[in-house]
């Protein structure tokens, strides 16, 4: 049923006193009216709740005793009889009081509207209620209409209005909900609390206080339909009256509500705000202390208002009357800043992107074109900041505040901020940029934003055709590899030009491979006294149970990756001396890998041995030829028979760890068949490993639905492959239409924190079916992201916007304490970050 029918029909039943039952009407059933309805509340964007009651006498002190939680909830925490609660009223007499002075404040502080606890649960009236005597004017000495003289002061400073009404909860009236404590109550129906005092106080605040402009039910209860049907039609008592969600379920409103947290998921194409107390309690506690910083608050605004949300700020006057000078000072904090900024936050909606490390966004479309504002808090090291996969052409870029003109232009990845040397506000500081036109921003994967024709028609052809249809189109090798059949030294994920090029950027203190470098040769790892502790017999049990060895095993193979290239960046032999000191240790000691996981340890284990080998075996001539060929004998003898079958119905990641370690195995070896069978099972494996049964063509991966751990880990697997292959002249990167790319997109975004489709499907021989994605671990971004978003953007001149922002957060992550992938995630950013296209031309060579 339509709102207008509603409307009919709820006249005539407020009209004969009827509960007659009416149709809840849902967000969905969007009309101009209710468009028009909402707009002034969705431009507003800041508004101040306030919490007030009986309560604020003793500041939720019972007996003298600190009671457990929000204030306003002392009669029920402390058990308090109706008779004894009631004697409370009789020491409400807040004469400090000042309704215009605190609409002036929370009009200072920037809030365009005020919702007032007009009753809370405790069933007491904060207005001169006729249908409950238990109200300010007729049981305290008070005597003064607190909704009245808020709603006039509203009207004279130009503020929306609103209440808060708990209309199931009631403690204190015989047929509320929630009392459960006090047995003297003789107990009458819901209906009867319904009929006799929810609804003729609600009809009352809505009839005779002039304009309300919102009804903020709270903590919805089963009760009858008549019930809910007739307080829902209390809305239609004032015209362009807005509802939230909390009446009953069946009755969405006209915003939804989140409470106390900001949600990283936004709900989209609805209306939401978050409502959240200044400090933890929402009513007077003497005992609450833990104000939020006015920092936060800004911030938290700044946030919610970038999510296309409103914030509800709750302020909680004391038995006084007046507010404690914390949340004064906090709401005057919030005005300055507001007075500067305000064009940022009203009537803006949400940033085309999600959060960003250094801060937020929020947007305006005008008849000139669109606004975007860059809300930072805080300056990134390199100075500067890009909004990703935004087309538009910059008109003008200024300080919000003091209108000094910045300097932002379009590149590759979208458009480009570059900061002053100092932000003029440490808490926010705002800058406008007008760009031309309607919103332009393309964050889908794969779209071109270079003209990259040299590059992609080279690569193409000569390397595979792609066929078939489907999921798991076939792919045939036409031609393996490009020219010569001599593999490029070293050539096992890095290449001779790239050290060089990150030489330079080491030279010149360069960002971000300065950093990079230091941590990476100040990690434990990089110590010149890292001692190998090489085992016989190593074991590998499921999930690593029993671990004989297993972790020394991939201990010393990270440090050996690391000192073979400290050697090769630094040029200090020590590092290529201990490089080799351990990849001898084990190929000395070494006879057997085994148990359960013996194939998946060499899988993602194996290959940073390799890629030391081979970085030692081809820049330094220390290494002696029969260490070199007892190494050898290792991947060959013992290795190479645990990986070279794979295993195709265990879940990718493994198929994909061994992939990595066989085609750099292949290199290291020259051994061309080994290459080759890696290359093969990439592109037409039976397995989960391979590409087209990793990864689907939405980007989804075998193992979304299992955790986000594996599911990195398995794509990281796959794009250390690519890039060997691409070094060696053969394009895997762009098997099944950039396939690889489509997972990182995909596997980014969800960690990101933004929604992505799922399907569930069975692993190959229905071994594993996960029914829905999986949020285990999601977020804890994998260093794995530079490279590839170097090959397909730098190389390729391709869109990968989620990509891009994974790197940004690991780039920003670089150094933190704690952080258990350090070390990697500073090789990935040393050795993959922002290469020339040209640097390591791969198939066009
Ligand atoms: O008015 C404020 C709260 O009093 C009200 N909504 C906001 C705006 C509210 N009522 N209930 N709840 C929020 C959620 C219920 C929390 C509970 Fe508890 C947790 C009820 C019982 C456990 C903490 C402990 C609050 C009351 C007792």
């Amino acid at each position: 049923m339509r709102r207008l029918d509603v409307r009919k029909m709820t006249c005539l039943a407020l009209c004969a006193g009827l509960l007659l039952g009416a149709t809840a009407v849902g967000a969905s059933e969007i009309l101009p009216e209710r468009e028009a309805t909402m707009s002034w509340w969705r431009s507003a964007k800041f508004g101040m709740f306030i919490h007030w009651g009986i309560y604020a006498v003793t500041g939720g002190e019972y007996k003298g005793q600190t009671l457990p939680n929000s204030a306003e909830w002392m009669m029920n925490r402390g058990k308090i009889p109706v008779a004894e609660y009631e004697r409370l009223a009789a020491q409400f007499n807040p004469v400090g009081f000042d309704a215009d002075a605190l609409v002036s404040l929370a009009k200072e502080a920037g809030m365009r509207y005020i919702v007032f606890t007009a009753k809370h649960h405790d069933g007491f009236s904060m207005f001169a209620s006729r249908a409950n005597r238990f109200n300010v004017v007729e049981a305290t000495p008070f005597k003064r209409d607190m909704v009245r003289e808020l709603a006039e002061a509203c009207r004279q400073h130009g503020l929306r209005f609103g209440l808060y009404d708990s209309q199931a909860q009631d403690w204190y009236h015989p047929g509320g909900i929630g009392n459960t404590w006090d047995r003297t109550l003789k107990r009458v129906s819901r209906d009867v609390y319904v009929r006799e005092k929810a609804l003729p106080e609600v009809r009352q605040l809505l009839t005779e206080y002039g304009p309300i402009s919102i009804l903020w039910w709270d903590t919805p209860r089963q009760m009858s339909k008549e019930a809910l049907d007739a307080l829902y039609a209390t809305r239609f008592l004032q015209p362009g009256l807005i509802i939230n969600d909390r009446l009953g379920k069946d009755y969405p409103g006209d915003f939804q509500t989140f409470e106390r947290k900001i949600p990283d998921n936004p709900p989209e194409g609805v209306d939401w705000e978050v409502c959240m107390p200044i400090s933890d309690s929402w009513g007077y506690k003497k005992s609450d202390t833990h104000f939020k910083s006015s920092d936060q608050l800004i911030r938290n605004l700044v946030d919610i208002v970038s999510k296309g949300g409103n914030y509800l700020l709750n302020v909680s006057p004391t038995g006084d009357g007046t507010l404690l000078p914390q949340a004064v000072d906090r709401l005057r904090a919030i005005g300055n800043w507001m007075k500067g900024n305000s064009e940022a936050i009203y009537g803006t909606k949400a940033s085309p992107w999600r959060p960003f490390p250094w801060g937020r966004c929020t947007r305006k479309d005008t008849a000139q074109g669109t606004i975007i504002y860059v809300h930072l808090f805080e300056r990134p090291d390199d100075g500067r900041v890009l909004l990703p996969a935004l087309k538009n052409t910059v008109r003008e870029a200024r300080l919000s505040d003091t209108g000094e003109s910045v300097s932002a232009r379009r590149v590759a990845a979208g458009v480009e901020v570059l900061l002053p040397a100092q932000l003029p506000d440490t808490v926010v500081t705002v800058i406008r940029l007008d760009l031309e036109g309607s919103l332009q921003v393309n964050m889908d994967a794969g779209s071109s934003v270079i003209d990259t024709k040299r590059r992609t028609e080279e690569a193409g052809g000569n390397v595979f055709r792609v066929v078939g249809q489907g999921r798991s189109p076939a792919i045939y090798l036409t031609s393996l590899p490009g020219n010569s059949g001599k593999f490029v030294h070293p050539g096992v994920a890095h290449t001779a030009a790239t050290f060089a090029f990150v030489r330079e950027r080491i030279a010149a203190h360069d960002q971000p491979w300065w950093d990079a470098w230091n941590v990476l040769r100040s990690s434990p790892e990089a110590s010149l006294s890292w001692e190998p502790r090489p085992r016989a017999h190593v074991e590998r049990g499921p999930s690593n149970h029993p671990d004989i060895g297993s972790s020394e095993f991939t201990a010393d193979g990270l440090a050996a990756y690391v000192h073979a290239l400290c050697w090769v960046l630094s040029g200090e032999e020590a590092h290529a001396r201990k490089a080799a000191e351990i990849l001898h240790a084990w190929a000395s000691t070494l006879e057997s890998i085994s148990n359960h996981d013996a194939r998946l340890l060499v899988g993602m284990s194996g290959y940073q041995y390799v890629v030391a080998a081979e970085i030692v075996k081809h820049t330094w001539n220390g290494w002696p030829a029969e260490q070199q060929k007892e190494f050898a004998r290792m991947l060959r003898e013992i290795w190479y028979p645990l990986i070279k079958d794979f295993y195709p119905t265990a879940n990718g990641n493994w198929d994909a760890s061994m992939l990595q370690t066989m085609i750099a195995m292949g290199v290291f070896l020259d051994d061309r068949a080994m290459f080759e069978r890696a290359v093969e099972y990439f592109l037409h494996g039976e397995g989960n490993g391979a590409i087209g049964n990793y990864i689907w063509p939405s980007g989804q991966a075998q193992e979304s639905g299992r955790d986000q751990a594996h599911t990195q880990m398995g794509l990281d697997f796959l794009a250390a492959t690519c890039e060997t292959a691409w070094i060696q002249g053969i394009d895997l990167y762009k098997a099944l239409d950039n396939r690889l790319l489509k997972g990182f997109e995909y596997t980014a975004r969800y960690n990101l924190g933004y929604d992505v489709p799922y399907e569930p499907f069975r692993s190959y021989r229905g071994r594993y079916y996960y029914q829905s994605i999986s949020s285990i671990a999601r977020g804890r971004l994998r260093p794995m992201y530079e490279r590839v978003y170097n090959h397909y953007h730098n190389r390729r001149g391709l869109e990968a916007p989620y990509t891009w922002m994974a790197v940004q957060q690991l780039r920003a992550r670089l150094g933190h304490r704690g952080d258990r992938s350090a070390v990697t995630n500073a090789i990935e950013i040393l050795m993959y970050a922002d290469q020339p296209a040209e640097l390591v031309p791969g198939p066009t060579r």
